[in-house]
């Protein structure tokens, strides 16, 4: 499982399921893209067409956006 953030400090919206997920002792890979910047709009697209962060990826339930 993946759980692709922002980051913890500028981004609620990531740090959110974040927790959550660590808090709950989920197996998962953080995935850190750098907000605001080119790479970010690029990077983001091939996660999911939200544009935005937190995108949760597990084989089983697909691509979910929304914290
Ligand atoms: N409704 C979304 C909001 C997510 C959101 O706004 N994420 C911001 C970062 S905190 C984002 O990805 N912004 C990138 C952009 O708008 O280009 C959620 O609940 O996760």
């Amino acid at each position: 499982m993946q759980l692709i953030i922002g980051n913890q400090n500028y981004s609620s919206w990531s740090m959110r399921p974040w927790v959550a997920m660590t808090h709950f002792g989920i197996d998962f890979e953080t995935v850190k893209l750098r907000l605001f910047t080119p790479e970010f709009t690029q990077q983001i697209n091939t996660y999911t067409s939200a544009h935005t962060v937190p995108v949760l990826i597990d084989d089983q339930l697909g691509c979910v956006t929304d914290s």
